[in-house]
């Protein structure tokens, strides 16, 4: 019987590679080229499954010119670039690769979020720059983490890691999420309260978005939430982009109205608005959250492992319809 024949969009480990290929006739892109929405569907031509990441999206167009496709293995949590209904109307299995980059993911939103109240990265620019000339009372204070109040925007497996760490730093937490966590998970999550997204942006010191992207989602932090921040308040994006508006948040963070962003997701990735560059307070970077070595390759395996699953025996390990 001849192996089905998938696609896999983007470069990959070349162990992943290797084992994708004992089981299917792979058409790879080790050159990591960005396929444009037309190139994508001539890719997919006689392809039954493809394995790709949040530049590749899957939609209605795809799905019809793409008849054979029976499976997309997304490798991301996140999977915004897929629409899902459009897939389950065709019968196009659909999986994502949560759990194996929570915790990576968690750590990473911390870094930043503390290179950003501390201003980390500023200060390093000051010092290559050759101006670390003497020592002055006030030479980059931040803001302290410890002690300060945490608010979490979207409260899934990422948000309650994130909940978890601040226990270590006496935090308080609160959050807001589409539905409120049990109370068992609450507790888990360093006793975090459930408070309304208002209360939420006027009393957190540190705002972390965590938040899944969609519709409802879409610029959930624009001008109005900005203002409701205090002065010396941060804000952390590792969710996507599209949740600020990034023009409000360059607009706020020139004038001073909150005291500083880390941002590791931005508006049209990777061309993102250049005037952040022009600002001292942001921490810019891109799209690595889950870039550690051992938790990419274990995204890469479980992508794998779900499109083995949903194109060999119908079922992907982590379906998303
Ligand atoms: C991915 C992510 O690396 O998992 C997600 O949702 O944002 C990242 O971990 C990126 O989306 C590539 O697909």
């Amino acid at each position: 019987m001849s192996k089905p024949a998938i696609l896999v969009a983007r470069a990959i480990f070349p162990e992943v590679l290797r084992r994708l290929e004992s089981v299917f006739e792979v058409e790879s892109n080790q050159d990591d080229h960005l396929f444009t929405p037309q190139e994508l569907i001539q890719r997919l031509q006689g392809k039954a499954g493809a394995l790709v990441t949040g530049s590749s999206r899957i939609d209605g167009a795809v799905l019809q010119a793409c008849p054979d496709l029976r499976m997309v293995a997304n490798m991301a949590v996140g999977y915004d670039n897929l629409d899902i209904p459009a897939m389950q109307a065709a019968g196009v299995l659909a999986s994502n690769t949560p759990d194996v980059l929570t915790e990576t993911t968690a750590d990473f939103g911390w870094a930043l979020m503390m290179a950003t109240a501390r201003r980390v990265t500023e200060a390093e620019h000051f010092l290559r720059a050759g101006k670390w000339n003497k020592w002055h009372y006030d030479l980059m204070s931040g803001a302290d983490i410890h002690g300060s109040t945490l608010g979490i925007l979207g409260m899934g497996r990422i948000g309650q890691a994130i909940a978890r760490r601040a226990q270590g730093f006496g935090m308080q937490v609160m959050y807001h999420n589409r539905s409120r966590l049990s109370a068992e998970q609450e507790a888990q999550a360093n006793q975090a309260q459930y408070v309304s997204k208002e209360t939420l942006f006027r009393q957190a010191d540190h705002i972390i978005l965590v938040l899944p992207y969609s519709a409802a989602s879409h610029h959930a932090v624009g001008e109005a939430e900005l203002a409701m921040m205090k002065p010396t308040a941060t804000l952390t994006n590792i969710a996507r982009g599209g949740v600020v508006d990034d023009h409000a948040l360059i607009v706020a963070l020139r004038e001073r109205r909150i005291a500083a962003a880390g941002l590791d997701v931005f508006e049209n990735e990777p061309a993102f608005a250049q005037d952040f560059l022009t600002l001292e307070n942001v921490v810019l970077t891109p799209h690595i959250a889950s870039a550690s070595v051992k938790t990419r390759r274990a995204m890469a395996d479980c992508a794998a492992d779900n499109l083995i699953a949903g194109l060999l025996n119908g079922q992907a390990k982590n379906p998303l319809w």
